[in-house]
């Protein structure tokens, strides 16, 4: 059986939907899905995120690019995911940088640092790799995500966090837009940084070698789901580093070699 096979009926992708509509909407942890769905398949976490992205749709929110998850050794190791994923961004997302986010409409945030890129070609798989990902963008920006599991503790496997479109929840941009062969994007260092004190620092080879691979994954899920990745689209790379828990008045700052800062605080 392929990973991507689905196994469930269209009643329970409706009926997981929910579950995880539910706590994205109300900031309520529950248990992961395959406590009840013990068979479900990594092809049955896919149909559910794809089935919350059409209700958003259909509820007004604009899908506006997508994200690479787990596509560190870090972020595996930490989450014991060995599995990249992808997921759905939305416009309401965003975040201005130096913005205060919210942090009583999430479960348990947490931030991490990325590279993302703004495409200005359309790339579709099965065999999209990271030099045409590059051929095909327009420029690349400094990011941090902030993830937030709707999943109690934040204790996952594959099947769920795909269910849950893979953590999403905010995301801010800043320092600088820089075209993407204007720097050695294999090789840039970054610190991560909360109040004043450094987190973490790692280099952005730590995605895949380069974070284009991690958008050429990407690009070769959506391929398997039937997508493809438009002109326009914004796309996330995925965690440079391990993710770090945030608390209300926590100030962080990635500072990124060649790409300027981005920052923001939490309340
Ligand atoms: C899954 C989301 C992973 C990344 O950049 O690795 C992700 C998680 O760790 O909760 O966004
Ligand atoms: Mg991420």
């Amino acid at each position: 059986m392929n990973a991507m096979t689905r196994t469930l009926s269209d009643q329970d992708i409706d009926h997981l939907t929910d579950r995880i509509e539910a706590a994205q909407r109300s900031a309520k942890a529950i248990p992961k899905l395959t406590d009840d769905y013990p068979g479900m398949t990594l092809g049955d976490g896919y149909a559910v995120q794809l089935s919350l992205l059409r209700r958003w749709v259909a509820q007004g929110h604009r899908h506006v690019g997508w994200k690479a998850g787990l596509t560190s050794k870090a972020k595996m190791d930490q989450m014991g995911v060995r599995v990249p994923t992808i997921g759905f961004l939305l416009a309401d997302m965003f975040r201005p940088e130096a913005s205060v986010v919210t942090t009583t409409d999430l479960v348990h945030p947490r931030v991490e640092c990325e590279i993302a890129f703004v495409t200005k070609a359309p790339l579709r798989g099965p065999n999209c790799t990271g030099k045409e990902v590059m051929a095909a963008t327009d420029h690349v920006v400094p990011a941090i995500e902030i993830i937030d599991s709707r999943f109690s503790g934040f204790k996952f496997d594959l099947q769920s966090v795909v269910a849950d479109n893979s953590s999403s929840a905010r995301y801010v941009t800043g320092g600088q837009t820089r075209l993407p062969h204007a720097l050695d994007l294999s090789n840039l260092s970054v610190v991560l940084e909360k109040n004043g004190a450094p987190l973490a620092t790692a280099s952005s080879a730590a995605v895949m070698g380069h974070p284009a691979e991690g958008v050429a994954m990407l690009v070769n899920v959506l391929h398997e789901l039937g997508l493809d990745l438009p002109t326009g689209s914004f796309v996330m790379s995925g965690g440079i580093t391990e993710a770090f828990a945030v608390q209300p008045g926590d100030l962080i700052c990635a500072r990124f070699q060649a790409l300027g800062s981005v920052e923001l605080r939490f309340s």
